[in-house]
């Protein structure tokens, strides 16, 4: 992992792998803000387990590639980067036309500001319109997944992927966390994470991404993840900028592009 790129200001540190442009860690006045398995696989080959896995050109099993796509697997080519800021490039190659036959260029840029700015998009470099799905898979650091309340979901509907993609509406204005769950959220652009034995809020608002995704795998799921520690769904809860339920169509030449930043408060 030697060609890991370091972004910092005043009170951040994050670092940023060029395999899948995958952020690992954020360090937040000294305090982890995300959560990376002590079991995550650094082969070069496999998803990285943690941090912010980059989901594209398809979310989970929507289409009839590897679940969640190829960018979280690829190399992506470094840009540009300074201090505060860092720009992955990932085109179309022989590998990915292999799996998805279109020209394309993605870029992911991640920045720092008083917050986490993560900005991510899609060009049609192809001479046909293709559809995407995508998601910024990100998993945050919670000091108890008991102590944790989820905000800003309630009235809005979700797929509920355990319960047969069921379509529910949420009622609840603070979710507690005390099984597997595993939702996307639809119309979703601000949640907040309020974690009570961290003493931190983690604000969270996306642009582009139209839907937002809660999972966290608890005991059952935890056990038959290779890279997740059995225990490790106490201390993980991942909150995804997806754009999932209206799958993008791009013209020829077109870009699209989405955005997830992220922000800490004390409690
Ligand atoms: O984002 C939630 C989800 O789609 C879950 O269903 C679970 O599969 C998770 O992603 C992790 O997927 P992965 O392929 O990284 O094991």
């Amino acid at each position: 992992m030697t060609n890991n790129i370091i972004i910092e200001n005043d009170n951040n540190s994050v670092t940023v792998s060029p395999f899948g442009a995958h952020v690992l860690s954020w360090l937040h006045n000294n305090q982890d803000v995300l959560f990376l398995s002590k079991k995550a696989i650094f082969d070069n080959s496999s998803p990285i387990r943690g941090g912010v896995p980059v989901i594209f050109p398809q979310f989970g099993a929507l289409g009839g590639m590897l679940n969640h796509g190829f960018a979280r697997i690829s190399n992506w080519q470094l840009a540009s980067s300074n201090d505060t800021s860092a720009t992955f490039v990932l085109r179309a190659d022989k590998d990915s036309s292999k799996l998805w036959k279109y020209q394309f260029e993605a870029v992911f840029k991640i920045s720092l500001t008083d917050a986490l700015n993560m900005n991510f998009s899609v060009t049609n470099n192809d001479t046909q319109e293709f559809d995407f799905t995508a998601a910024l898979h990100t998993y945050f650091k919670v000091g108890h997944i008991d102590r944790v309340l989820v905000k800003g979901l309630d009235g809005l509907n979700y797929i509920d992927s355990l319960d047969d993609d069921v379509i529910k509406l949420e009622t609840s204005k603070a979710i507690t966390i005390g099984e597997e769950v595993d939702r996307i959220y639809l119309n979703s652009q601000h949640q907040q994470i309020c974690d009570l034995q961290m003493g931190r809020h983690i604000h969270i608002n996306s642009q582009g991404f139209s839907d937002a995704v809660l999972w966290n795998p608890w005991i059952d799921k935890s056990k038959r993840l290779n890279d997740f520690g059995d225990e490790e769904y106490k201390e993980m809860l991942c909150i995804e900028a997806a754009l999932i339920d209206k799958p993008v169509t791009l013209a020829v030449g077109q870009t699209w592009q989405g955005s997830q930043t992220i922000k800490i408060t004390s409690i």
